[in-house]
């Protein structure tokens, strides 16, 4: 069973992530990723899509054409947990944002 993080590993994981922001009602993180268009916003979902089912564990996401909005937390876990932390830096690593805007 994944752990939930608290106290200072939470806090060291979540200064390492940019452009990712707490909710204020629930333990999660949240980013907008901006895309060109909708092939590429498609793009990116899929390659996700394929890395949540190898590792277990889905975003919860909502996508109008070229933007997505990501929430992560472990609901095993009932909140945040380094499996979303993973998650978060594998989509940054491939999202290839031009502007980092959160
Ligand atoms: N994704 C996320 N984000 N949190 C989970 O706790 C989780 C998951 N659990 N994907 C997995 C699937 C679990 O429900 C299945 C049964 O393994």
């Amino acid at each position: 069973m994944v752990q939930r993080l608290t106290g200072a590993h939470r806090q060291a994981a979540l200064t390492e992530l940019h452009g990712w922001v707490e909710v204020m009602d629930r333990d999660a993180i949240r980013r907008t990723y901006h895309f060109r268009d909708f092939v590429e916003a498609w793009g990116f979902m899929s390659r996700v899509a394929l890395m949540a089912e190898r590792t277990d564990h889905h975003p919860e996401w909502f996508n109008v054409y070229d933007r997505v909005e990501v929430t992560l937390t472990t609901h095993d876990a009932g909140g945040l947990s380094e499996k979303d932390v993973a998650l978060a830096r594998f989509m940054d690593a491939i999202a290839g944002q031009r502007d980092r805007d959160g």
